[in-house]
């Protein structure tokens, strides 16, 4: 039996590779996040540079800081640590890929009012592959996401298409050729909701973000997992310091050592460009763009 979504909700999952779900997360905890993340930009008043926690974007100067993202906040934010092990973002991952989950990654992306930045079109498999594809991102919507504030968009179905090339001149660049793979920017769908929504894409979905012109913020909070018998592929960017560490991470369920393994198609994110890279800073690489950039 499910415990949160209704059979409905699964198999459009299952259709479409992504769901949104409306008003989950209570408004006094939203309240609680956006004042966590305004300590985090108080804190980048002091910056020159990005640092472990906090991502820059090119244009932050102290005296007008711009943070682009909260790197891994459940490391150092209990208020978003205690989030993720709820059964607000769980119960609707077990509803969709079952009982046993293992964290892959947190991340905050601000995209704030103004000038926030784009995220190119890609598959988030193509930069971590596993041996299935019970794979997603989790997002809490902390402002209302609509059409002027840069929300997240899918390209509905498309997470049952094969991994696309990722690459630029051989090296991995983070993002594909939208029209080189067929796909035409008005058949994406955008994932708007008010904020307190919380919105699943599957990890193969193709996807991505224009720039945040609006006045309006557009934060989102991201917890990525997967099935717990989903592995790694060798060359996955996906963290991987041995199995003791590994099971650390699972955020509920059982731990295994026999990996389920699909023939599901897949391709190594390598070689990797010189430097160590964000997904912001690999897609530069790129020579045809969907977005435009701040300048
Ligand atoms: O923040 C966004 O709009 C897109 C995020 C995303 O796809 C990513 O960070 O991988």
């Amino acid at each position: 039996m499910p415990e949160t979504l209704s059979p409905e909700q699964i198999a459009f999952y299952a259709e479409n590779g992504y769901l949104v779900l409306e008003n989950r997360i209570p408004a006094a905890l939203i309240d609680r996040l956006r004042a966590e993340i305004a300590g985090y930009v108080d804190q980048s008043r002091s910056l020159t540079a990005s640092t472990d926690q906090i991502d820059l974007e090119d244009t932050h100067t102290p005296q007008t800081p711009r943070v682009r993202r909260i790197k891994l906040p459940h490391t150092h934010n209990a208020v978003m640590r205690d989030l993720m092990y709820s059964d607000l973002v769980l119960a609707p991952a077990r509803d969709l890929i079952g009982p046993s989950l293992r964290l892959h990654t947190t991340k905050l992306n601000m995209k704030s009012a103004g000038f926030g930045a784009a995220v190119e079109w890609h598959q988030d498999f193509a930069f971590y592959p596993h041996t299935n594809d019970d794979v997603m991102a989790i997002a809490v919507i902390l402002d209302d996401m609509e059409l002027v504030n840069g929300p997240l968009m899918v390209f509905p179905g498309s997470h049952l298409h094969p991994i696309y090339d990722h690459h630029v001149d051989g090296v991995f660049a983070g993002a594909m050729d939208l029209a080189a793979c067929g796909f035409d920017m008005k058949d994406a769908v955008p994932l708007t909701g008010p904020a307190g929504s919380i919105s699943i894409h599957h990890g193969r979905i193709v996807h991505g973000s224009a720039v945040n012109r609006s006045d309006r913020d557009r934060r989102l909070l991201f917890y990525e997992m997967m099935a717990g018998d989903a592995f790694p592929i060798m060359g996955s960017l996906t963290k991987w310091h041995g199995i003791e560490e590994y099971n650390t991470r699972l955020l509920c369920g059982e731990p295994t050592l026999e990996p389920r393994v699909h023939s599901i198609g897949a391709r190594i994110p390598a070689p990797l460009p010189a430097e160590n890279f964000t997904i912001y800073e690999v897609q530069k690489t790129l020579k045809a763009r969907a977005f435009e950039t701040v300048k």
